[in-house]
């Protein structure tokens, strides 16, 4: 496999992976935590922004029923509130080392 193809899997792969994990955000908003978090992860994601007024509309109140941000959506699992991402985060992806490890005496 040439050089080209190999960096060309890479991508959609990041693509993917990117449509997997999403946060929606507003920069004028506690989102901003929920951000940092998932800069920390280190993993391709992919952010929407909906404003004041589209959070209360239905396209947006089907991914959070209180029509607030942040919203976090990883595959089909959806976690709101920025303390709940930011443990979530932490949790699902232990490689970044962010939260000791998961025991059962946590
Ligand atoms: N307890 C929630 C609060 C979320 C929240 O109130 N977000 C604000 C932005 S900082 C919001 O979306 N406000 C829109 C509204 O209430 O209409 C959290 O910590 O995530």
């Amino acid at each position: 496999m040439n050089a080209a193809l190999v960096s060309n899997a890479a991508v959609k792969k990041d693509r993917a992976i990117a449509d997997d994990l999403v946060l929606y955000t507003n920069p004028m908003s506690r989102g901003r935590i929920a951000r940092w978090m998932i800069e920390e992860i280190g993993e391709p994601y992919r952010v929407e922004v909906p404003d004041y007024t589209t959070m209360k509309a239905p396209a947006y109140l089907a991914i959070n029923p209180m029509g607030k941000v942040p919203a976090l959506r990883h595959g089909d699992a959806v976690v709101t509130e920025t303390a709940a991402i930011c443990a979530y985060l932490a949790d699902a992806f232990p490689q970044a080392r962010l939260a000791p490890p998961q025991q059962p005496m946590r």
